[in-house]
């Protein structure tokens, strides 16, 4: 009985310190610091947010909600100004807004962007979020929150944003019964068996966190695509969820198989130019747009990995793209077209495929189609080189695709920050003068349409993406693709305020593990350039070894080439001569073995084993002390999260401590994996002072996941 009691007692506090992560970023908890929040209440003792939309309906009830929290007091709704209040809307909702300074910022923000100013208004002084539309006063107000909930000074506001970006979308990678490809964090949160009947809370939840970070645009299905999905009783589970996301300014798109009219349509052909296949799709989109006026588009991978296309009636990829584009363009949709391509015709570097097949069709695409490409010519590595076909191309605009799910950074096992591989991308110079940014934003070709997408980490785990810091990269896709001059240390420092607390110690001490993490990734699986040399198919652990896949490019071997004289792909003029795709600017960073960065060494040369690195090592010695170092380094990780403790709930601090214990594990399990591999073609011994491998190479070539997530 006394025990009985003690637990009831204790249960209040233990739920009071748990967080199931949930809120995300959204949790709204009272401002600490006392000054800030008593400046905070001043100022924002009442909001002003007239306008009859469902949009201002959400501004409303998102600041109230948000304000409340992080003041700790119920915050009014009121009709009139007047001092301290916050005054939301566009010009026509709220005339007050019509002066200069604001009609000055209007004139920037565009259709999208916001003004935060503190005005006088009245004769007295109000914060201000303004906006051109309602979505644009929307985005306003999650900014406005965010600077409350990092502790901001919002005394003297003078704020002016606009998306850098246009599309800025995620991609999920779901399929029909749930299962998502590619998806650590459960099963898909589009329960299409109860949709349209049935609205789960989540699918708003979804649409507030989208919103909050600027995102727009929600391709709901796998690029794998499933005809099913464009017949009649999906399309009203698919206009159920865009009506729940309408109002928070996102856009569904679909992905189109381009077999449909075959599989749905009973035509015998899906060849673009044959009129019944023509006319097929249009009336398809007809349809699709009496469920969905403001549809955005298709998705579309096409003849890449077994999808069909329009390669398989002798058509182009603009054959097909156009086909789509005609038939949406009446209703103001756009085809997103994939390069991400690899067929069977290019046996020498898959590296090149994309590049020989879409170049040769710059120019020849619609208005309304969108090339998208991923960060690099491979896949989603760890460390890439960006894709050459950004450097190539200029009349065709084109999107940036990132994984955000961590398909080869450590599925939700590992804490992987992946804004720095986004900015080392996005910043990496084509050869012409243009960062990757400025090409998907439009000022290299002065593009209308713009886009940077992310493939979704989203599931049905109570935290969305399972790994409690994988929510910091569904963050950072929004804000890159708003702002890509963010820097990453900026949108760390911001989720950890929102997501944990803001005390300095915490903040400093979690901003900088995540800054390192991506880098520690690479060091413990696949360093100085190595890549795909995970396990086949799951892509889960490490698998050097494999060589007995069907396909040349399917098998790990193909990407090291280890051999007795040394490891590495050679991409230049000797070898696959990759490297000519490069503009000559770009490229000569990576030509020169000597001169190339150790870190694409790897992925641009065959070196010899015992060739001296920067560090005096040799090759063997400087892999073997990247992949110690790297296990390390995770281990290093666990010590810095174990001292931060006292600043985290406690269900989310044991569930980041248990999986960096996962992690530590796998990054010993990459090293000994590898190196014992890769020893068997160096013959060279692992450097004295290391700890020798615990397993045999056979053990690890023995282990099996026949049940991996994500496939
Ligand atoms: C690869 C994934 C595969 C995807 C493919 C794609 O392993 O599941 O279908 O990319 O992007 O990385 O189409």
């Amino acid at each position: 009985m006394r025990k009985l009691t003690f637990l009831l007692l204790l249960l209040p506090c233990l739920t009071a310190f748990a967080e199931n992560g949930y809120d995300l970023w959204l949790r709204y908890k009272k401002v600490s610091n006392k000054a800030l929040l008593q400046s905070y209440q001043q100022r924002l003792h009442a909001i002003v947010a007239p306008g009859n939309s469902p949009t201002m309906d959400i501004v409303r009830q998102e600041l109230q909600q948000g304000l409340s929290g992080l003041l700790g007091a119920n915050i009014p709704l009121t009709a009139a100004p007047r001092a301290g209040a916050l005054i939301a809307g566009t010009p026509q909702q709220q005339p007050l807004l019509r002066n200069a300074a604001i009609t000055a910022g209007l004139a920037k923000a565009g259709n999208e962007g916001f003004v935060l100013s503190t005005q006088n208004i009245n004769g007295q002084p109000c914060t201000v979020i303004a906006a051109n539309t309602d979505i644009g006063v929307l985005y306003g107000a999650f900014h406005l929150l965010r600077l409350l909930q990092t502790e901001q000074p919002i005394a003297s506001l003078h704020i002016v944003s606009a998306p850098r970006i246009r599309l800025r979308m995620l991609n999920h990678w779901d399929n029909l019964n749930r299962t998502v490809e590619r998806g650590y964090a459960g099963f898909s949160i589009w329960n299409w068996h109860t949709l349209p009947d049935y609205i789960d809370p989540r699918y708003i939840d979804y649409a507030r966190a989208n919103a909050s970070i600027g995102i727009n645009g929600a391709v709901l299905t796998n690029v794998n695509a499933n005809a099913t999905m464009l017949t009649a009783p999906y399309l009203e589970k698919v206009k159920a969820l865009a009506d729940v996301f309408r109002p928070y300014g996102i856009r569904v798109y679909l992905t189109a198989r381009f077999s449909a009219p075959l599989e749905i349509g009973g035509l015998k052909t899906a060849d673009p130019l044959d009129p019944g296949v023509q006319q097929w799709w249009q009336q398809k989109v007809k349809e699709i747009y009496q469920y969905i006026p403001d549809f955005g588009g298709f998705l579309v991978k096409a003849n890449s990995e077994g999808q069909p296309g329009p390669q398989d009636y002798h058509r182009t990829h603009a054959d097909g793209a156009n086909m789509l584009a005609d038939a949406v363009a009446p209703f103001n949709g756009i085809v997103i077209w994939r390069a991400f391509v690899y067929s069977h015709t290019n046996p020498l570097d898959r590296h090149t495929q994309a590049y020989d097949e879409f170049t040769p069709l710059d120019g020849r695409f619609r208005k309304n189609v969108m090339l998208q490409v991923k960060n690099g010519a491979i896949d989603f590595m760890p460390r890439e080189p960006f894709h050459p076909l950004f450097g190539a191309m200029p009349h065709t605009p084109l999107m940036m695709e990132f994984q955000v799910t961590q398909e080869y950074l450590g599925q939700a096992t590992n804490l992987v920050y992946l804004a720095p591989l986004y900015k080392e991308v996005l910043e990496s110079n084509t050869g012409n003068g243009y960062t990757v940014a400025q090409v998907i934003d439009g000022t290299r070709s002065h593009d209308t349409l713009t886009g940077m997408a992310g493939v979704a980490n989203i599931g049905n785990d109570i935290n969305w993406c399972g790994h409690p810091f994988a929510q910091a990269n569904w963050y950072a896709l929004g804000r890159l693709a708003w702002d890509h001059s963010l820097s990453s240390a900026a949108i760390a420092n911001e989720w950890l305020r929102m997501t944990f607390t803001n005390d300095a110690h915490f903040v400093d001490t979690a901003a900088a593990m995540m800054l390192r993490s991506r880098e520690i990734y690479v060091q413990s699986t696949n360093p100085l350039g190595l890549h795909h040399i995970m396990g086949t198919g799951h892509h889960y652990g490490p698998a050097p070894w494999v060589d007995n896949q069907a396909r040349p490019e399917w098998n790990p071997v193909y990407y090291h080439k280890a051999d007795s004289v040394g490891i590495g792909f050679d991409r230049t003029a000797t070898g696959s001569n990759a490297l000519a795709q490069y503009l000559p600017k770009a490229r000569e960073q990576w030509e020169d073995l000597r001169a190339c960065p150790d870190a694409y060494l790897l992925w641009f040369h065959h070196a010899p084993w015992q060739y001296r690195m920067r560090s005096g090592r040799t090759l063997w010695d400087e892999l073997c002390y990247q992949y110690y170092t790297g296990a390390a380094r995770t281990a290093a990780m666990q010590q810095t999260w174990n001292k931060l403790q006292p600043y985290v709930d406690q269900q989310r601090f044991r569930e980041v401590a248990m999986l960096l214990g996962i992690q530590h594990k796998e990054a010993i399990w990459w090293r000994n994996a590898c190196l014992l591999y890769f020893q068997t073609f160096s013959r060279l011994p692992i450097p004295a002072g290391y700890e020798r491998p615990a397993a045999t190479l056979e053990y690890y070539k023995s282990l099996r996941f026949p049940y991996a997530p994500g496939i």
